[in-house]
């Protein structure tokens, strides 16, 4: 297959041409492109160099499948121009994610509701993906009713300037601010900017994506978003409310057997998941499963992942392989 990566040069899409190569897709040609400051530069590509085109010439190639991390503008502007040759575009920023007829994907819970029509795939928010992994099977059996989380995400989500910034912070540098505040030694309770509620525009997205991917309007969903210093990946505490008394026991076999999970559960021997060990890694981690004696339907988890992998590139291939697999 022809495969564009759009925003090749980013984090993210670094991620991306990673992931296909592990994973073996099946490229016949990879298109990397990405704005005009990087055309020319080359990316690595199953040992070879491949340059960086820009986005007229990506279109041009009529590529089968655009993955696209490129920030919202560029997706709302180049993801109609790829969807109009024929590509089928699987989009990791917001732009289209809550539109009306755009599938929000995650493979193991509601690929099948992209259709052999459909030209632009939303990839969710890197939060939202973890947290769904482990709401969905659980939804299935006893009905969630509500859900309030909050996060504790790595400044890898940010992208290479904060990054920067916490290397400058930690080396006693001055240098460009991805945040308004230090982040060394610190938590700031933003991530992304704030919208007229009050909340940030990365806590309406858990809140929206949640109910868009469970695909029930009734479970209520309530996030703080706070950013850590922290590289591995994103860490979420959650109280999931459900419509029965749940079984703790239960709920440890039904998220064990869930594919996609690693279950990381046992108080004893001090085992729950980490960024640190998530990191790099494809799976969703969870643990800390124990009732909340405060309301006997709920229970309270700890859910980890690596937001640049199943929150986002690893995520977007699936989806990938999924339309692969369809034989369209
Ligand atoms: C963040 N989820 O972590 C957002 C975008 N990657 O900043």
């Amino acid at each position: 297959m022809r495969v564009a990566v759009v925003g090749a040069t980013g984090m993210v899409g670094e991620v991306m041409l990673k992931v296909l190569e592990e994973r073996n897709f099946p490229v016949t040609e990879l298109i990397p492109a990405a704005s005009v400051r990087s055309v020319g530069k080359k990316v690595m590509f199953k040992g070879k160099e491949v340059s960086v085109v820009s986005l007229p010439d990506a279109v041009a190639a009529k590529p089968d499948i655009a993955l696209f991390s490129a920030g919202g503008d560029v997706s709302t502007a180049w993801a109609p121009k790829f969807a109009e040759v024929g590509t089928r575009v699987i989009d990791n920023s917001s732009a289209w994610r809550m539109t009306e007829g755009i599938p929000l994907v995650v493979p193991e819970i509601n690929g099948s509701i992209i259709s052999e029509d459909d030209r632009i795939i939303a990839n969710p928010n890197c939060s939202t993906i973890q947290l769904v992994m482990v709401l969905n099977p659980l939804h299935e059996r006893y009905g969630i009713t509500r859900v309030i989380v909050s996060t504790y995400q790595s400044i890898t989500g940010t992208g290479v300037k904060a990054v920067e910034q916490l290397q400058n912070e930690r080396e006693g540098k001055t240098g460009p601010m991805a945040y308004p505040y230090p982040i060394d030694k610190n938590c700031l309770p933003q991530c992304d900017v704030f919208t007229d509620n009050g909340y940030t525009k990365e806590e309406m997205k858990l809140t929206r994506e949640t109910v868009k991917i469970l695909d029930d309007d009734s479970v209520l969903v309530s996030a703080t978003a706070v950013r850590v210093p922290v590289q591995g990946g994103h860490s979420e505490s959650v109280n999931i409310e459900f419509a029965e008394v749940p079984s703790v026991p239960e709920i440890r076999t039904i998220l064990n057997a869930t594919p996609g999970i690693t279950l990381q559960d046992n108080p004893d021997i001090n085992l729950y998941p980490m960024p640190r060990f998530a990191e790099g890694k494809d799976d969703t981690f969870v643990g800390r499963i124990r009732v909340d004696y405060s309301n006997p339907r709920a229970v309270n988890c700890w859910i980890v992942a690596d937001n640049l992998r199943k929150g986002a590139a690893t995520n977007a291939v699936q989806i990938a392989e999924y339309i692969l697999a369809q034989g369209w």
